[in-house]
Order: C-alpha cells, then sequence, then structure tokens
C-alpha cells in the first residue's frame, strides 16, 4: 500500500475501516525503504568478538514479567533479569530468600505484565543506579539495583486497578507514580458495575524514593474521576514539580469501551502539581484510609522480607486548589511525553489524525487568567487554544509515544501506519518517516525521555512480527529494530527478536554501568542465618518433620555429598552456599524429584530450595552449571527411607560424629535425632 494510499483512507476511512487497513499495511510487505547499503549497515550494529556494545539497553519483557537486558547496536541479548515472575534459569521466586518478593495483598502472584522501565535520574538525566518498572495486573512497581541486574523491591500499589502509567519517575527520581488504567471501587466495595460513575474512581498514586537507598514508600494518593489513565511522563526543568497522564473513556463508560470511549473528540491530559500536593499533604488535607498493601524488600543478608501497609493518604481535587488540571487532548490519547527542555508536552491521540503539543509556560500562564473551557467532577479545563503550542499535521495515523533525540527533533510511533515519524520541535513540521515492521508500539531512544538524549539510534518495538524471521509456529517472537538517527535521515540497521514482549525501553551508554558491576558477594559479609562459610560447618539437622541441610560447593564437589536419614514427607530446606571467591563461578543444584525449581548460587550467596520428598529411594543431585573441568563429578545422593524409619540423619562432612560418640555432643549437638 502506497503512503497517499494510506493517507486517502485516513480521510475518508470510519475508524473501523482504519483498525482494517492497519492490518493489510502491515501484511503487505513493503520493502526496506533507505535500509542502508547493506554491507554498510551490517558494519554499524557489528559488534567484533570480544568487543563491548556502546548502549545497555533495558526492554520490559511485557506479560512475561520480567526485563531483557541487550547489547546496542548489536541487538544481542545479555541477561533476562526475572522482576515480577518465578524463573527456572536461576531460582528466583523458587529459592526461600526470594519467594516474598512475589507476596502481595492477593496472596503469593508469581507473574505479572511488565510494560515500562524506566532508569532512575539525577538532574534528568539517567544515572545508572536503579530501574524501576510496574506490574500491570496485580498493580506494583519494582526497583532494580543496577549493580547486580537483580530485583531488590516490590512495592504493591493498592485502591488500584491495571497500574498502566506507572512508574514514570520525577527527574532527580523524587517519586516514582503509578496511576490506574482501570477505575476502580477504592476501597474495593460490591457495588453494581452500572454505578461506575458514582462508585469508581481513578488512583494516582506516588510513591518516594529515598535517594540514598533507593526504597519506595506510598507518599500520597490523588482520588481522581473513573477515567481510564494511560500513559505519564513527569515535567523537567522549568515544568519540575509537574506530572502529567494522559487519560481516555473520559465519557466513563463501563462496557464497550471500543465505542463508548470514542464519543468525545477530545479526552485530557491532566496536569499533576505533585509539589502543591506535597503542600496539601503537610498541612493535613489528605484523609488517611485504610489499605493493606505488600511492600516486599531483599535485606542486606540477600533475604527478602514483606512489610504489611495498613493505610494510605488520600488527596481529594476539591481539598486542594491547584493539584490538577485538565488539558483538553485529542483523542483517546495513549503516550504524554514532554520533551528535553521541559517546556513541550506531546499528546499522542491513538485515534488522532494531528499530534497537539501543549506548551507548558501558556498553561501556566492559563492558569493564572484562568482561561478554563469549564470543570470536570470540580476540575478546571484549561482551553485547549491556551495551551496548545502548535500541532503536527499530517503526522501519519495512530500516534502512540513521542521521544526527542536532543537536536531539537521528536520522534513519534505511529501503529496504524506502522512508521517513525520525525518532526521538529521548532515549527511541528513533519522531517521524515519510515516504516516499520510491522504495526509500533513503543519506540525508544537512549536517554530520549530525559534532558539530555543520547540520540544516534532510534529502537521501534513492533507488535507484529508476521514474515521478519524464521516461522516458528503460531507464537512468533517479538521484534526489535535498530534505526540510525545520526544523520538527517532515518536509516533502518536491524531486527532482532526479543523475549516477551517489549512495551517501553530504556538505554544508556555502557560505560556508565559497565564497571560499577559487583563480581560476587563478600562470603565473610554472608549473614544468612543458615549459611555455612566452610566445610566444616556443613551439617544437618532434624527437628521434627523439618530437616535443614547446610551445604557448600566449590570447583568441584559438594559438602557433604552423601546424605542419609531423610524419610518420606519431610520438609528438607537444602542450604547451600557457594564457598568461591572468583567472578563468574556460579553453581546450580537439583535433585530428582523436586518439583520446583533448579537453584543457580552466586559466588558467597547462600540459597535454599526446598523438597518434600514423596517416595523412598536414593535420589541423585548435581551442579547444573558446568563450573570446571571435573563439572560432571560434581553430584551426590541421598537416601530417603519410609516414613517413621529408624535410619538416623548422616552426612559425609568433617562435622558428623555418629550418635554416641562424645564430640558430637558436646561440638554441636547435632547429628542425632
Ligand atoms: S503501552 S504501545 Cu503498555 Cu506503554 Cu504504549
Ligand atoms: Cu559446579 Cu558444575
Amino acid at each position: 500500500m502506497s503512503r497517499t494510499t494510506v493517507f486517502r483512507l485516513h480521510r475518508t476511512a470510519t475508524l473501523a475501516l482504519l483498525m482494517a487497513g492497519a492490518v493489510v499495511a502491515a501484511g503487505c510487505g513493503r520493502s526496506n525503504a533507505r535500509l542502508g547499503e547493506t554491507g554498510d549497515a551490517a558494519q554499524r550494529v557489528y559488534v567484533a568478538p570480544g568487543k563491548y556494545d556502546e548502549f545497555y539497553a533495558f526492554l520490559s519483557g511485557g506479560f512475561d514479567g520480567q526485563v531483557g537486558v541487550y547489547g546496542l547496536p548489536s541487538g544481542r541479548l545479555l541477561k533476562h533479569v526475572p522482576v515480577f515472575s518465578q524463573s527456572t534459569e536461576n531460582g528466583w521466586g523458587y529459592s526461600e530468600q526470594t519467594k516474598a518478593m512475589m507476596n502481595t495483598s492477593y496472596g503469593f502472584v508469581p507473574w505479572d505484565d511488565a510494560h515500562h522501565p524506566q532508569l532512575s535520574q539525577t538532574a534528568g538525566v539517567p544515572d545508572g543506579r536503579w530501574l524501576f518498572i510496574n506490574g500491570n495486573n496485580t498493580p506494583r512497581i519494582a526497583r532494580l539495583n543496577l549493580t547486580l541486574f537483580e530485583t531488590e523491591e516490590i512495592l504493591e500499589i493498592p485502591n488500584s486497578g491495571g497500574n498502566h502509567s506507572s512508574p514514570f519517575l520525577t527527574e532527580n527520581s523524587e517519586y516514582v507514580v503509578a496511576g490506574g488504567r482501570f477505575s476502580v471501587p477504592a476501597p474495593q466495595r460490591d457495588v453494581s458495575i452500572d454505578d461506575y460513575k458514582e462508585a469508581f474512581s481513578g488512583m494516582l498514586t506516588f510513591a518516594k524514593v529515598d535517594s540514598a537507598t533507593g526504597h519506595m514508600a506510598i507518599a500520597f494518593q490523588i482520588r481522581m474521576p473513573a477515567f481510564d489513565y494511560d500513559l505519564s511522563h513527569a515535567g523537567k526543568g522549568p515544568s519540575h514539580g509537574w506530572s502529567f497522564f494522559t487519560s481516555y473513556n473520559t465519557e466513563e463508560g463501563n462496557t464497550k469501551l471500543e465505542v463508548n470511549a470514542s464519543q468525545k473528540d477530545k479526552d485530557y491530559i491532566a496536569a499533576i502539581h505533585w509539589k502543591q500536593a506535597e503542600r496539601c499533604v503537610a498541612e493535613g488535607k489528605a484523609k488517611t484510609e485504610p489499605a493493606r498493601y505488600a511492600h516486599n524488600l531483599m535485606g542486606e543478608d540477600g533475604i527478602a522480607r514483606t512489610d504489611w501497609g495498613s493505610s494510605t493518604k488520600v488527596l481529594s481535587p476539591a481539598d486542594c486548589p491547584g493539584l490538577v488540571y485538565f488539558l483538553p487532548t485529542p483523542k483517546s490519547p495513549h503516550g504524554v511525553d514532554v520533551d528535553p527542555s521541559g517546556e513541550f508536552i506531546v499528546g499522542n491521540g491513538k485515534l488522532a489524525a494531528l499530534i497537539p503539543v501543549h506548551s507548558f509556560s501558556k498553561m501556566l500562564k492559563a492558569i493564572a487568567d484562568k482561561a478554563f473551557a469549564g470543570e470536570d467532577h470540580g476540575i478546571p479545563v484549561l482551553k485547549y487554544e491556551a495551551t496548545i503550542a502548535g500541532e503536527v499535521q499530517n503526522p501519519g495515523l495512530g500516534p502512540l509515544h513521542t521521544e526527542f533525540d536532543g537536536k531539537g527533533n521528536a520522534y513519534t510511533s505511529m501503529f496504524l501506519s506502522s512508521e517513525i515519524v520525525k518532526w521538529s520541535l521548532k515549527d511541528f513540521k513533519v522531517i521524515d518517516r519510515v516504516p516499520t515492521y510491522y504495526s509500533i508500539g513503543h519506540l525508544m531512544i537512549p536517554g530520549g525521555d530525559s534532558r539530555k538524549p543520547w540520540g544516534k539510534y532510534v529502537l521501534a518495538l513492533n507488535k507484529i512480527t508476521k514474515d521478519r524471521y524464521l516461522p516458528t509456529g503460531p507464537e512468533l517472537a517479538q521484534s526489535a529494530q535498530l534505526y540510525d538517527i545520526s544523520g538527517d535521515r532515518m536509516k533502518l540497521l536491524s531486527d532482532f527478536p526479543t523475549i516477551g514482549e517489549p512495551h517501553y525501553a530504556q538505554a544508556l551508554p555502557a560505560s556508565i554501568l559497565k564497571d560499577r558491576q559487583l563480581k560476587m558477594y563478600p562470603l565473610a559479609k554472608n549473614a544468612d542465618p543458615y549459611a555455612a562459610k566452610n566445610e566444616k560447618s556443613t551439617r544437618m539437622d532434624r527437628k521434627g518433620a523439618v530437616v535443614h541441610v547446610r551445604m557448600t560447593m566449590v570447583r568441584s564437589h559438594f559438602m557433604p555429598d552423601k546424605l542419609e536419614g531423610i524419610q518420606v514427607g519431610d520438609s528438607v530446606f537444602f542450604h547451600i552456599t557457594n564457598l568461591e571467591q572468583d567472578w563468574d563461578v556460579p553453581h546450580g543444584f537439583a535433585v530428582l524429584g523436586a518439583n520446583n525449581s533448579e537453584l543457580l548460587v552466586m559466588p558467597g550467596q547462600t540459597r535454599t530450595l526446598v523438597w518434600i520428598p514423596s517416595r523412598v529411594g536414593v535420589f541423585p543431585f548435581y551442579c547444573t552449571d558446568f563450573c570446571s573441568a571435573l563439572h560432571q563429578e560434581m553430584q551426590g545422593y541421598i537416601r530417603v527411607s519410609p516414613k517413621g524409619s529408624p535410619v538416623a540423619i548422616k552426612w559425609n562432612s568433617p562435622s558428623y560424629h555418629a550418635p554416641g560418640d562424645s564430640a558430637a555432643a558436646t561440638a554441636t549437638g547435632h547429628g542425632t535425632k
């Protein structure tokens, strides 16, 4: 389909036709327009063996609940960091030390739908300390430590449904935010869905981030009309102190939103003056309401624990004048993006035929002049003409998200016409466009939503893969595409498949992170109560039907590796400490008949797996990570006897003394039942 055809469609077609048209456009195999001369493009993404990529890119895994770490420009997958989802690769969410990370008020929830990674920022620039990401289905925000590439904290967001406009942090990481895509009764209660308008609330949550530790705590929640709050970005520079949230379904439909939420010509961007919220909270204008939520934190000892929250402070805009203003924005806006200067607020109306750009300074003036078009639920609605700086005309179809290159240009993803459109922040004119394969959702420029973008590449995160790779049955990998944006015109460099569905992504220069990596956990500082820091302190202890095994691993054996006296139905806790103090020497642990996972234990770390043997026999265990020339020798046996058997616990490490041996009683008192 040619571009003119697309535009003719655009002018004449109904929404439904547009949608259908997009599917056709996505499948019709346009040629790789302006693919750099092949050899040239290949060179630009080629990272020679042993050389490093220039950028770390963090791509959300969408419905697989994790974060994929890729190198750019190569597109090589460096790591798959489990966040909300259990991982059989390393025992995340299966080991006793990490299970609490998945606690929620709904119980143990070892899955979520993770959409928007956000790198922590200082003065509006990614600083490489932490990565935050939202859990959409069970509202949560997670924080990853980027010296470990591990999840360290997960905070549940109460009074919320579909935590989509999250975490979108403020320019010094003062706050991460959480806005519900689905309004819900808050607090939850049994009401008729027909009472939606009266009984449901939108809730915008601000969680404070401790600047030293990164620890999150819910500071306040803002009770909003029952719209759908879709995306967010914080102000920066002059607009620091404000956060912007798109809303759709300002019609407040509660069924068939496809039609019912597309009635109005304009919905809103909600401008939240969070500095004003801070003042109102300090003046006692927020109400403390009961709310139960989990706050899961990895301790210094490597063990995750849950604190339970019991209330939050809820602010109503009516009690805090100056807190919220609505900026009318066409039409069911999806992304809202603030340019590096902090002056322009770009609405991406997914059903709109133009891209509206609001001006922050005009917004302030409109507020001062009371240039209101009216009120909605008591919240002032600013006049569109009073805040708008300009409109990008004929940008394409289905604008979703905008990023910036720091050189005065904006790049908007066009879902329906399946392209990236580059336009100027000076005159809002389209400068360039390139097709994407196919149906782009988010796009990402390293630092592209910050004050200082590293505007060398844009990465398209596409929703449809179709014919881009060798087919793999009905389920295809999602597709990312890398474009060079260093010149005047965008140039497609490469395609690479991703794990899960990347929604948003973030990237920063590798130099910020690569020398900060922890290489091993210091064994001397291991504070796990069940750690065995040397082979002499390995042992087995029975208390009723619970057996604790303190075991060590080092190239290339387990200590002990011959265990007896376990009975069917026992809960056997394998506490395994990796004694290595060398980089890149993890050992694994797997036992025949275990029903959960293996463990991957990093040097200096202790991890615990629980096994409840269900049958009598002798079961092998082994190291799952090829660690040395004698890795295949790294194995052992566990004997499982019938329940009530007289076989006493017995193990082959230096701490073992046979029952009756006087050393046993005086040394540890262990070794007997
Ligand atoms: S979304 S394709 Cu979950 Cu961020 Cu826009
Ligand atoms: Cu240890 Cu293989």
